[in-house]
C-alpha cells in the first residue's frame, strides 16, 4: 500500500557548507525514532554522509535521503551539500521536494552558498524554514544572525522560537506559537516576540488583520492555519534555533514540518510535456493517474551497481513493472523499488505519488530524465547543471591502464553530470573538467577507489593559440627530381591578421591559371594542416586570411600532393614573417567575499595579470568582478581559501582571448622547445 499523499512530507535541508545540515538530519530521524543511535559527522557514523569520500572529508558530497514516521506523518528528508564545488546537487535535489530548510550557522550567519540556494529554492517557489543552528557555539547570537538574514535574504523572515540561553549555557528554545513552560528569564522577549509573529501572520490576510487591529490578538488556532498558509504560499519564512549536534531545539522543526508544509496534495500538479500532444500538460498527485517521476540522483553502489533516486508526482510507480524513460525514448525495467535510509534500502511494492524512492540498474537512465508510462508518455522540466569550468589533464600512473580509465570516467559521470571529460587531439592529454580543484580531487579518489586506477592530476594546460599581428607575401615552392616522374608545385601566398574569433578564410585570387583550377583545394588543405600543427610552439593557427595570388605548375609533374606541400610550406614560411604572436584565453571571474577581504582579492587578482571591471559592495559581502588570464587562475581556489579564511567563493568562465604579453611568449616559447627536445630524445 502506497502512503496517503495528503500524510507525506518531503522536505529539502540546503546551506552553506558545514553549516550542520546533515547533523541536522540525524538529529530529527533520532528525535523521530527512526534511528535508535545519534550519528556523528565526525566519526563517519551518520545516516545520510555514509559514502566513503564523505566520512574522509567529513563533508557531504552526494544527495542522501532518509525517513521518519512522525504523528503520522511520513517525512523524506533530502540532505544536500553545501560547498560550492557540490552545491549543484541542491538544484537537483530540491526539484524532489515541496519545502526547504534552510541552515544557517549562527556565528557566521549568512554566507555565499546560503544566498545560493536561497536563490534556487526562490527559483522553484518552494516554501521554507530557516534553522539557526550552532546555538551552543561561542559567540553565537541568534539576533544577530536574524539581522544578518534580514539584510541578504529576501522573504518575510518571522522567528517562530527564541532561545534560552546562549553558547554553553543554550538550554532549548520557547515555542512562540503555543508559548507553554516560557521560563521567566526569556519571559519579556518572548512576549515581544510573539507579538511580532502575530502581526506578521496578520498581514498575511486582510479579514484577519482587521480581526487583529480591532481586538488587539488572535488565537493560537488562527495563528496555526495563518501560518500554514503564509508559509506555503512562501509569504512567511519561519526562523528557528537548534543545536543540531546536542539535539537541542530540533524537535519542534519536526513539528513545524507536519503541521504547517505543504504535502504534495497541497503543491498540486505537476507541470511538463505530454508527448502525445506535444503541448504543455499537467499531471496530478493521484495514485490512479498514469504515473510520472523524475530522477534526481544517480549514485553507484559497489554491490549493487546504478542505483536511481526518484520522486513520484503522478500515479504509482511498482516493484516488477516497466516504464518509459521519456527523455531517451527508451523502456526500462523496473525492478525493485524502495524507500531509503541513508545506505539501506526498504524494498516496497509500490510508490504512489508524492514519494521519494530508489530502484536499482536502470540500463540508460540518468540523472534529470523523466519516467513515465509507454501510454501516457509525459516529459518533465530538465535539471539545469552548471558548466564545468576547471579543467585538469590526467594521466594513467601504470602504462596502458587508458581503457580502464575511459570505464571509469563513463561511469562516473553516469553519477555526476557536472563532470566532464575529453580527449583533446591539441595537447594529446586526457581533460577532466568540473566545478572547481575539489571537484576534481574527489573524482581521482573515487577513481582509485572504486575503479582501482591510479592516475596523476597534472597542470592544466592553457590552451593557447597562434596568429599574426603583420602582413607577408611568400612564396612556396616544391620541386622534386628523383628518376621517373618528378614532383612540383609552386605558390604565392598573401598573409593577413583578421579580426579576434574571425576564424580563418581562405581567397582563392588566381586569375589566368597560374594555378589550375584544381590544385586551388590542395593548396587550402596544406594551410590548413599546417595552420592546426601550428608553428611557433605548436598551438594551433587562428584569425588568420590566406590569399593565393599566384604560383606556377609543371604538365606532368604537378599533382595534388606537391601543391598541398607547397601551400603548407609556404604559409609556415609567410606566417614567421608577419610578426607571429601568441593569444591566451582570458576568462570573466567573479569573486564573492566577506568585504573586509576585498581589498586583499583585489590586490591578488591585479599579481595576476587580472583587470578589475567592477566591484559592489552588498554590506558584509562584496562582489568583485575582473578579467584575468586563464593561466593566471588555475590555482586559485586554494590561494582564494586562505585569503578569506574559506569563506571566499568564485565562478569563472570563458570570456575571450588576446595577445600573450611579449616577456611571457618568450618563456613560453622557450620552455615548449626544451619539451619537444625531451620528447624526442625519448
Ligand atoms: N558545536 C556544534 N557543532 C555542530 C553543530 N551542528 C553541526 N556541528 C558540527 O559542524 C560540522 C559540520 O556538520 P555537518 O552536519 O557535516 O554540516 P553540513 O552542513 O551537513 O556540511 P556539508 O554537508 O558538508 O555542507 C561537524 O563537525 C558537526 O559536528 C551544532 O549544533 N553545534
Ligand atoms: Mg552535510
Amino acid at each position: 500500500m502506497a502512503i496517503d499523499t495528503a500524510k507525506i512530507r518531503n522536505v529539502g535541508f540546503v546551506g552553506h557548507g558545514g553549516v550542520g545540515k546533515t547533523s541536522l538530519v540525524e538529529a530529527l530521524l533520532f528525535s523521530a525514532g527512526a534511528i535508535n543511535r545519534l550519528g556523528r559527522v565526525e566519526d563517519g557514523t551518520t545516516t545520510t554522509d555514509y559514502d566513503a569520500d564523505e566520512i574522509k572529508r567529513q563533508i557531504t558530497i552526494n544527495i542522501g535521503v532518509a525517513y521518519c514516521d512522525y504523528k503520522d506523518h511520513r517525512i523524506n528528508l533530502v540532505d544536500m551539500p553545501g560547498y560550492g564545488d557540490f552545491i549543484a546537487e541542491a538544484r537537483a535535489g530540491l526539484r524532489a521536494v515541496e519545502g526547504a530548510v534552510v541552515v544557517v550557522d549562527a556565528v557566521a550567519g549568512v554566507q555565499v552558498q546560503t544566498e545560493k540556494v536561497w536563490k534556487f529554492a526562490t527559483e522553484y517557489e518552494l516554501p521554507r524554514a530557516v534553522m539557526v543552528n550552532r546555538l551552543d557555539r561561542d559567540p553565537a547570537d541568534s539576533f544577530r544572525t536574524l539581522e544578518s538574514m534580514g539584510r541578504r535574504l529576501k522573504g518575510r523572515l518571522v522567528p517562530i522560537q527564541i532561545p534560552v540561553g546562549s553558547e554553553h549555557g543554550f538550554s532549548g528554545v520557547v515555542d512562540l506559537v503555543h508559548m507553554r513552560d516560557v521560563p521567566a528569564e526569556v519571559a519579556d522577549q518572548a512576549r515581544e516576540y510573539r507579538d511580532k509573529l502575530v502581526e506578521a501572520v496578520a498581514e498575511t490576510d486582510d479579514e484577519l488583520l482587521s480581526k487583529y487591529l480591532e481586538e488587539g490578538s488572535l488565537g493560537d488556532a488562527e495563528v496555526i492555519a495563518a501560518l500554514r498558509k503564509g508559509i506555503g504560499a512562501g509569504q512567511i519564512m519561519p526562523v528557528l534555533c537548534c543545536s543540531a549536534t546536542k539535539n537541542l531545539g530540533c524537535q519542534p522543526l519536526l513539528d513545524l514540518i507536519v503541521e504547517s508544509f505543504p504535502s504534495p496534495l497541497d503543491r498540486g500538479p505537476v507541470r511538463g510535456t505530454d508527448l502525445k500532444t506535444k503541448g504543455e500538460a499537467e499531471r496530478p498527485p493521484d495514485p490512479k493517474a498514469p504515473a510520472v517521476a523524475l530522477v534526481f540522483k544517480t549514485l553507484s553502489d559497489p554491490h549493487v551497481g546504478k542505483l536511481s533516486l526518484f520522486r513520484v508526482y503522478s500515479g504509482t510507480v511498482r516493484s516488477d513493472s516497466q516504464l518509459l524513460n521519456s527523455t531517451r525514448g527508451t523502456k526500462e525495467r523496473i525492478g525493485h523499488v524502495a524507500w531509503m535510509q541513508g545506505k539501506a534500502q526498504r524494498p516496497i511494492d509500490a510508490l504512489g505519488p508524492g514519494e521519494i524512492g530508489v530502484v536499482a540498474k536502470l540500463k540508460e537512465t540518468l540523472t534529470g530524465d523523466t519516467l513515465s508510462e509507454e501510454a501516457h508518455p509525459f516529459l518533465l522540466p530538465k535539471i539545469v547543471f552548471p558548466e564545468p569550468s576547471m579543467s585538469f589533464a590526467i594521466q594513467p600512473k601504470t602504462r596502458g591502464d587508458e581503457d580502464k580509465i575511459s570505464t571509469a570516467l563513463h561511469r562516473i559521470t553516469e553519477e555526476d553530470p557536472t563532470l566532464h571529460y575529453h580527449y583533446d587531439p591539441e595537447t594529446k592529454q586526457l581533460l577532466v573538467s568540473g566545478v572547481g580543484q575539489m571537484h576534481v580531487e574527489v573524482i581521482v579518489e573515487r577513481m582509485k577507489r572504486r575503479y582501482n586506477v591510479d592516475v596523476n592530476l597534472l597542470p592544466p594546460r592553457v590552451p593557447y593559440k597562434e596568429t599574426v599581428k603583420g602582413r607577408s607575401e611568400v612564396q612556396g615552392k616544391y620541386k622534386k627530381q628523383t628518376g621517373g616522374r618528378g614532383q612540383y608545385g609552386d605558390v604565392w601566398l598573401k598573409i593577413e591578421p583578421l579580426q579576434r574569433s574571425a576564424g580563418f578564410e581562405f581567397v582563392d585570387d588566381i586569375f589566368g591559371g597560374s594555378v589550375p583550377r584544381n590544385y586551388i583545394p590542395s593548396v587550402e588543405k596544406g594551410v590548413r594542416e599546417a595552420m592546426k600543427k601550428g608553428i611557433i610552439v605548436g598551438y594551433p593557427v587562428v584569425d588568420l586570411k590566406v590569399t593565393l595570388y599566384d604560383g606556377s605548375y609543371h604538365e606532368v609533374d604537378s599533382s595534388d600532393m606537391a601543391f598541398q606541400i607547397a601551400g603548407s610550406m609556404a604559409l609556415q614560411k609567410g606566417f614567421m614573417e608577419a610578426s607571429p604572436i601568441l593569444l591566451e584565453p582570458i576568462m570573466n571571474v567573479e569573486v564573492t567575499c566577506p568585504a573586509d577581504h576585498s581589498g586583499d582579492v583585489i590586490g591578488d587578482l591585479n599579481g595576476r595579470r587580472g583587470r578589475i571591471v567592477g566591484m559592489e559592495p552588498a554590506g558584509e559581502t562584496a562582489v568583485v568582478r575582473a578579467q584575468a588570464p586563464m593561466a593566471e587562475m588555475l590555482h586559485y581556489e586554494p590561494a582564494l581559501r586562505s585569503m578569506t579564511g574559506g569563506r571566499g567563493g568564485y565562478t569563472m568562465e570563458f570570456s575571450h582571448y588576446e595577445e600573450v604579453p611579449a616577456f611571457l611568449a618568450d618563456k613560453l616559447i622557450k620552455e615548449a622547445k626544451a619539451e619537444k627536445e625531451k620528447a624526442e630524445k625519448h
